[in-house]
């Protein structure tokens, strides 16, 4: 196993770098510095071709200021916030009246600094970290933020976000990563098969932040417990997901999307009590991706674990304050598994 880095361009003064997370069974995962963004992940597929199974750029420069978040770390807060308020404390609105992944230049679109890089036999770890200030975006703070990516040589990933603040504050991260396992997006996510454990999702409003109210997914084309191929969804759903989804914890595995024709899966595993699906939907875009080609919809699916989207104005969706001196944390483990 081995952790090498790349120097790849300097912002404002602080030197932006890709990490190299290597284990012995031909995965790769690279980390850019900047906004801590898994940036590739290079696995092979049935046939040993080693390709990037996510969506985003080649070059570092294009994630600056870009807002489609690809395989960033968003937060403090990842999703929306209706009105963007929490009590007194007023959030910047960045998306119409709504408090949107952290805000305008949040952790996603930050330079985070290396705290530590390991490598053992079995395991490489990399941990960047992160203070926002008090008040940007409206957030009490400082908020001190690590995220650790620890992959295994069992082809696990295991992502970890701790936060630590000196005031009463919100703390919600996710990696916003959109996964294409065909290789090398190759092809549209359309045949992709995706199996989420939830019972429940959240009813949306028109500016897609929660009304409150859970409902049932049996019977409802947001049934995936069972698997799903995603154009059947598309076909019944033509406006795709952007959906939270209650995790009912019945299986060990919480979420799985799988690719028959290239033979990769990839399983998660989640602390977090909800994920956020989006299949970028609506995003025919003109910038290009992975060097490669155009943006399109349903080029990538964004699997995002994260607790429930606009706790604060739900309380029965649980609580994502951190009190003062309060360590939180949030664990997601990635299995990849080439199917033969
Ligand atoms: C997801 C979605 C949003 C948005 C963003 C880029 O998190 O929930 O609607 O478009 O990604």
């Amino acid at each position: 196993m081995k952790i090498t880095e790349t120097v790849v361009g300097l912002l404002n003064g602080q030197i932006i770098k890709v990490y190299h997370l290597i284990n012995d069974r031909s995965l790769q995962v690279d980390v850019l510095s900047y906004g801590a963004t898994l940036m590739k992940i290079l696995m092979p597929d049935r046939l040993g071709h080693v390709e990037n199974i996510i969506v985003g750029f080649d070059k570092w420069e294009s994630y600056i200021d870009h807002i489609a978040y690809f395989g960033a770390s968003v937060g403090p807060v990842a999703g929306r916030i209706n009105k963007g308020g929490w009590g007194e404390v007023q959030l910047t609105k960045n998306v119409g009246n709504v408090h949107m992944h952290g805000g305008i230049r949040a952790f996603s679109h930050r330079p985070w600094e290396l705290f530590r890089a390991e490598c053992a036999e079995d395991a490489v770890t990399l941990t960047l970290e992160l203070t926002l200030e008090d008040g940007v975006n409206g957030y009490p703070g400082p908020v001190c933020t690590t995220v650790t990516f620890q992959l295994t040589n069992d082809n696990e990933l295991i992502l970890s976000y701790t936060g630590l603040a000196d005031q009463r504050t919100l703390f919600n991260p996710t990696s916003h990563t959109y996964f294409n396992l065909s290789g090398d997006i190759k092809s549209l996510v359309d045949q992709h098969i995706l199996t989420i454990h939830a019972d429940k999702v959240t009813e949306l409003d028109t500016s897609l932040c929660p009304t409150g109210q859970m409902l049932d997914v049996t019977g409802t084309a947001f049934d995936f417990r069972y698997g799903q191929v995603l154009n059947d969804f598309f076909k019944k759903m033509p406006n795709g997901l952007d959906t939270p989804f209650l995790l009912d914890r019945r299986g060990r595995w919480d979420i799985a999307l799988e690719d028959r024709v290239s033979g990769r899966r990839v399983r998660i595993e989640t602390g977090c009590q909800s994920v956020v699906v989006f299949t970028s939907n609506g995003m025919d875009e003109d910038y290009i991706v992975n060097g490669k080609r155009k943006m399109a919809a349903h080029l990538g699916v964004a699997i995002e674990p994260q607790m429930l989207p606009d706790a604060v104005r739900h309380t029965h969706f649980g609580s994502i304050i951190i009190e003062p001196g309060e360590i939180k944390q949030y664990r997601t483990l990635y299995q990849f598994q080439t199917l033969h």
